[in-house]
């Protein structure tokens, strides 16, 4: 038997890992499952899986080794702090939480533990397509990164639940993890500029234009839009000294026809990000088999917060405004 995996939400991307925590990987078994929607956990769980009535049975259950949280953003600070305090490893998807006060509660629970338990689920670090970017810039060829283009866009998001501030402290979180990342650099202040509304997604404020001002002095633009239509398409190209990296355009499908030859877009984020997700899966039954979490932390998790807060104000403002962080704990430092 593999590392025993209970899954905290059944909605669209708990299912999609339990596919491939039951299908894909190996070393791992979904022995437990929960919702607060109880016939969406039922219907959901692989066979031979508990169904549990709360995240606190789920967690608190012996059956149990390690956690993975899909819920929705607001209620990961009180299921991560249950996993800290049994201190259980546990997955938790992003964002990891939607306050900098609930990020710092969270932080405080486990620097008090003394060991890191929780990996953040931002894929994109585990994504072959970055990560050969990132081996291009941390080589040196093109000289030092200035500019930073990151296009997130979504075909759609869902209608009602999806709201205005969510392209800024849902949507924005990846595009800053992954600037921090690729570019080995962090975030010091954030502008935002609205332009002409979109009219595909209603009242939805959409598309927005976000600039990110890095320590270094590079700036990253972030075109997020999420009622795009055609696809989800996510690009990525440094400007550097000495030359350009990019991202390369993925296709899902190259179509020939009658019309001539056009690519198919991927659908949505489990298309694109299919094999990341299943890295970051492989990497993470690594380290909770060891009682422990590798990749993105809670710090990574606190500073994507602290960015989507700052951008927020940023609407309001209509200047730049900057991140105030506390000091980095030593459980941190790599
Ligand atoms: P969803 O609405 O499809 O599913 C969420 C599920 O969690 C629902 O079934 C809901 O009933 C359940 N839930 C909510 N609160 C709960 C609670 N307190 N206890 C138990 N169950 C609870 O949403 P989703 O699209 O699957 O998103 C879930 C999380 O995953 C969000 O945090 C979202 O931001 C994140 N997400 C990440 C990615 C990515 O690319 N990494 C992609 C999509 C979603
Ligand atoms: C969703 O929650 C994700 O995390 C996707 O990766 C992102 O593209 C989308 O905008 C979010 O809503």
């Amino acid at each position: 038997m593999g590392l025993k995996v209970g899954i905290i939400g059944t909605g669209m991307i708990g299912q999609d890992h339990i596919r491939r925590l039951t299908q894909v990987l190996s070393g791992v078994d979904v022995v437990a499952v929960t919702d607060i929607d109880q016939a969406r956990a039922a219907s959901a769980a692989p066979e031979g899986a508990a169904v549990f009535d709360s995240p606190h049975n789920l967690i608190g259950s012996e059956s149990v080794e390690a956690v993975v949280i899909c819920s929705w953003g607001a209620a990961h600070e009180e299921q991560l702090l249950a996993c800290i305090e049994a201190g259980k490893p546990v997955f938790c998807e992003k964002p990891l939480v939607t306050s900098e006060a609930a990020a710092l509660r969270v932080m405080e629970a486990e620097v008090a533990y003394g060991r890191r338990l929780v990996q953040v689920g931002f894929m994109r670090r585990f994504d072959s397509d970055y990560r050969r970017l990132k081996a291009v810039i941390d080589g040196g060829t093109l000289g030092a990164p200035l500019m930073y283009r990151s296009v997130h866009r979504n075909a759609s998001v869902p209608e009602g639940l999806y709201t205005s501030e969510m392209p800024l402290n849902d949507t924005l979180v990846h595009d800053a993890d992954i600037s921090r990342w690729l570019l080995s650099d962090e975030i010091s202040a954030v502008e935002v500029r609205l332009p002409r509304r979109s009219t595909q997604g209603g009242d939805l404020r959409d598309p927005t234009l976000v600039m990110l001002h890095m320590d270094s002095g590079v700036i990253v633009d972030v075109e997020i839009s999420v009622n795009i239509a055609y696809g989800y398409d996510i690009r990525g190209e440094v400007s550097c000294e000495r030359g350009v990296a990019a991202l390369p355009n993925r296709p899902a499908t190259v179509i020939s026809d009658m019309h001539g030859i056009r690519q198919a877009i991927p659908e949505d984020w489990r298309e694109r990000f299919i094999e990341a997700y299943d890295q970051e899966f492989r990497e993470w039954i690594i380290a909770a088999g060891n009682g422990t979490a590798a990749g993105p932390s809670v710090w990574d998790g606190y500073v994507s917060t602290l960015t989507a807060d700052a951008a927020l104000r940023a609407v309001v403002s209509q200047s730049r405004e900057m991140l105030h962080k506390v000091e980095m704990p030593a459980l941190y430092r790599v």
